[in-house]
């Protein structure tokens, strides 16, 4: 059998778990379908099932619990190309939470293969029912059962409109049935009936897998649409990618940077912090050089600390993650508690911090000054980075006051004063 979509080496459950059995048949499945493992994108929800995806070469997305339907959703809808199949793997738990999800596409009828993984409940978290557990399996809690009826997840998606819908048992080689999913014109939902041998089989002694349907009420049927209401996805052609409407920055001044430089900024939400960042990294692109930003805020984004990263560089950015800090800047105090960690951590470079927070004790030069005290806190972020350049010389400053002009940020911002301001704090703390 062809190899190419699964690396079958330690699979990560439990021995004896059908997870591993779906795993090696949807491996076979794509060997038989012959797909690319790039046309497939392989969508996993939280739990058990969903840790295999570091294992397949495919494109792989995990997504938040109950929600990898609605990613694929979204995945499938953009896509809108029949050559590439997406496909995701969800439990009984992220079905029940995200049924709405499940209801949607298959009403929509988005080209997808669901396959639940039912063991009959949440495997991860220790075993707790889900709404797709009948009431004659015996779960952890509660251990007596449960009268509930449970949802019926084929039915819901025959239902609501499925191309293609099927249970089968986790029994003998189903990778047929996997092929078959892939294959309807649609949203096609396979569920496949599991026991968890970590959690459902002690609870369970007498029952097999191939007795699910009889002794829980599980019929293993399937339902195939023959006029299913295909989603209507506007075609991709004619979509403006965003980037598009972006004039390239021309490269107006020179730089004498001769490796990658990181910056870290860090102040008060709604002070600037990242649009000064923002316009930073502008201006390095006019000077010649590669940049990136990557910004850092709590959800609350009106309170509490703003930081941005920035790296800049003479050569392309292959790593956007922090490897060195070369510049801790620190505007307020909301700024100097975000950036305390890293500072300490810094084994050299330089710390810069608003006099009225001092930084704890690090092997970097430390320059403090008043910056609060000789603009509005909103020019606080701009002054700093003028300060940098003042102390650096990595780019002109002027650099900077040409990408400030060219924001709205120009009517308002008079950069000739930040950089004088600049000279004379630099000359102090240089
Ligand atoms: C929104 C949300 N709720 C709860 C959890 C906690 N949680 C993590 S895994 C899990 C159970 C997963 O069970 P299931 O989806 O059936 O997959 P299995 O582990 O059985 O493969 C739960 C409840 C979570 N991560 N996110
Ligand atoms: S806990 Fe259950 S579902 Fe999770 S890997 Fe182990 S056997 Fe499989």
């Amino acid at each position: 059998m062809d190899k190419r979509y699964l690396d079958t080496e330690g699979l990560p459950f439990c021995k004896g778990c059908s997870h591993h059995l779906i795993a090696r048949a949807a491996d076979k499945a794509l060997a038989k379908l012959g797909i690319d493992p790039l046309d497939v994108v392989i969508v996993t929800d939280i739990g058990c099932h969903g840790i295999i995806d570091k294992r397949f070469s495919t494109h792989t997305v995990h997504g938040l619990h109950g929600r990898s339907i609605a990613l694929a959703m979204g995945i499938s809808a953009s896509l809108n190309d029949p050559r590439k199949k997406v496909l995701v793997f969800i439990g009984d738990g992220g079905t029940t939470i995200g049924i709405n999800h499940l209801i949607g596409a298959a009403h929509r009828n988005i080209d997808m293969t669901v396959v639940v993984h039912n063991n009959m409940l949440y495997g991860m978290t220790g075993g707790q029912r889900s709404d797709l557990t009948p009431g004659a399996f015996r779960t952890r809690s509660p251990i007596e059962g449960f009268t509930e009826k449970p949802l019926d997840v084929l039915r819901i998606a025959r239902d609501s409109g499925a191309a293609w819908a099927c249970r089968i048992a986790a029994h003998g080689d189903i990778s047929d049935a996997i092929v078959e999913a892939m294959r309807a014109p649609g949203f096609a939902l396979l569920e496949v009936l599991e026991i968890c041998p970590s959690y459902g089989v002690k609870e369970n002694r007498e029952l097999k897998v191939t007795e699910m349907e009889e002794k829980l009420g599980l019929p293993l049927e399937k339902h195939v649409n023959e006029h299913p209401a295909t989603a209507d996805v506007a075609p991709r052609a004619g979509v403006r990618s965003l980037l598009e409407g972006l004039a390239p920055i021309p490269v107006r001044h020179g730089h004498s940077l001769e490796g990658p430089l990181t910056i870290m900024i860090s102040g008060s939400a709604g002070e600037g912090v990242q649009s000064a960042a923002d316009i930073f990294v502008t201006a390095a692109i006019s000077c010649g050089l590669e940049a990136t930003k990557k910004s850092a805020y709590p959800v609350t984004v009106g309170v509490g600390f703003s930081t941005a990263v920035v790296t800049v560089s003479p050569a392309r950015i292959e790593f956007t993650g922090v490897r060195k800090i070369d510049w801790a800047l620190a505007s307020s105090a909301d700024g100097m508690q975000y950036l305390s960690k890293h500072i300490e951590g810094m084994g050299g470079g330089t710390v810069m911090a608003d006099a009225s927070n001092a930084p704890p004790a690090t092997a970097a030069a430390v320059k403090s000054a008043d910056f609060r005290g000789a603009v509005p806190p909103k020019e606080v972020n701009l002054l700093m980075l003028f300060t940098l350049l003042e102390m650096s010389g990595i780019f002109p400053p002027e650099a900077f006051a040409d990408a400030i002009a060219g924001t709205k940020l120009g009517a308002r911002i008079d950069p000739q004063r930040l950089i004088e301001a600049a000279k004379v704090i630099g000359s102090t703390i240089g």
